[in-house]
């Protein structure tokens, strides 16, 4: 466990303009330093004591961090979990202390590699935990929890990023995206895999409960195909998968989208939030008109190896702020904030000290105000946003300040 000094480093975040709210200012918290290749963060309550912890993973390490110290336990290592590479944390049995499952033996250009465990926690928070094998799954990146057959009991949905015959530059063997239904959290070996659909280079998913225009639940994922809509299957094989939005033009693997998010402006107008290509460049608004996502709005076009996004209304205003970050030349993590005076999205760095690998939201501290999570890969850091806490003045601008549930 590492924590800051007791004064945290403040990032008072600079105005744009003087008639603008101000932007909302965080407390910098590294909680750890020494993370070597942290890739993958969630912020989820582990030990069932209804405060927001912290996971994290990379290299050769799945951890967690404890609200309110930020003690750092080892779930899995080297031994037991090498190159691990995605979690997905949920309370599967309903005893209040979450199941983590965890993707390993992940190496991108052997995509016949990969496997998948469930891990559960010990009597005590100190106990190591007991790791359940589920199924060697190759070149598997990506894990959500979500009820996609509607049943009342979560499923997990499994994204490898590409097909077991794929293979650099174009890597064009389409990863096989699935999901485990009637999941046990005991016994891992009576999951059901029901096949959803396939695309090239699925780098991201998102599950929505609902999703306009759809009637069950859905998944979103960003591939070289750009974001593509995902249900269900109505019976075995018959897939029911459409591509939303085409995200970036260019040569393969270097197209398409990267991560995705859903978010709301003010009057509740739905937008999708991107990185395009593939590790890309670009952070992407692309607003719902009517029945259709458009047109392509690029807020930002300079990051160098963008791998973090995460959308989230800060400041309970209605309207969503986008987070963004990367990990390549001048890493960083950027809030875009919406300017309804000049209708774009207007940047201001969070933190250049991290090379981020992603983000994830919550409210880590219990005010009522959503926080935000990092991991840096080269930073080989674990850092925390909190919000400061502001008075009303202060803050600027009225309206509902209640966070909306995320
Ligand atoms: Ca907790
Ligand atoms: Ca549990
Ligand atoms: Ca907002
Ligand atoms: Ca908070």
């Amino acid at each position: 466990m590492r924590i800051a000094p007791p004064l945290l480093l403040v990032l008072a975040l600079a105005t744009v303009a003087r008639a603008e709210a101000p932007a909302p200012a965080f407390d910098r918290v590294v909680i750890d330093d020494d993370f070597p290749n942290a890739y993958q963060v969630e912020v989820v309550d582990v030990d069932g004591d209804l405060k927001l912890d912290v996971v994290a993973l990379g290299g050769d390490v799945c951890a967690w961090y404890q609200n309110p110290s930020w003690t750092k336990r080892v779930i899995t290592n080297a031994q037991t979990a090498p190159k691990v590479i995605s979690s997905a944390a949920a309370d599967l049995d309903g005893d209040g202390k979450a199941e983590i499952a965890i993707a390993y033996d992940f190496e991108m250009n052997d995509p016949k590699r990969g496997k998948l465990l469930l891990a559960r926690q010990g009597a005590g928070v100190g106990e190591p935990w007991k790791l359940l094998p589920v199924a060697d799954v190759g070149s598997i990146h990506r894990l959500r929890w979500g009820d996609l057959d509607g049943d009342g009991h979560l499923d997990l949905i499994v994204a490898p990023i590409f097909g077991p015959d794929a293979a650099p530059p174009v890597y064009d063997d389409p990863a096989r995206i699935f999901a485990y239904t009637k999941v046990d959290a005991l016994v891992t070996g009576l999951w059901k895999r029901v096949d959803l659909a396939s695309r090239r280079v699925t780098h991201a998913i998102e599950f929505h409960p609902e999703f306009p225009g759809v009637h069950d639940p859905s998944l979103l994922a960003a591939n070289n195909s750009g974001v593509t809509l995902i249900e269900p299957p109505t019976a075995p094989g018959a897939e029911r998968a459409r591509d939303l939005l085409p995200g970036a033009e260019g040569p393969a693997p270097k197209r398409g989208a990267s991560e995705i998010h859903l978010g709301r402006s003010h009057g509740g107008r739905l937008f999708l939030a991107t990185l395009e290509p593939w590790h890309g460049t670009d952070v992407v608004v692309w607003p719902l008109e009517g029945s259709k996502f458009g047109p392509r709005q690029v807020i930002d076009d300079t990051l160098d190896d963008g791998h973090a996004l995460w959308v989230v209304d800060l400041d309970s205003d209605g309207q969503d702020e986008i987070l963004a970050g990367c990990r390549g030349k001048d890493h960083r993590v950027v809030l875009y904030r919406f300017d309804d005076a000049s209708k774009t999205w207007k940047p201001t760095v969070v933190d250049s000290d991290v090379a981020a690998q992603d983000l994830r939201g919550g409210d880590l501290d219990g005010d009522g105000r959503p926080d935000v999570a990092a991991v840096g890969g080269a930073t080989h850091n674990v850092v925390l946003y909190l919000q400061r806490r502001t008075s009303r003045a202060d803050r600027g601008g009225i309206g509902n300040r209640r966070p909306a549930p995320r």
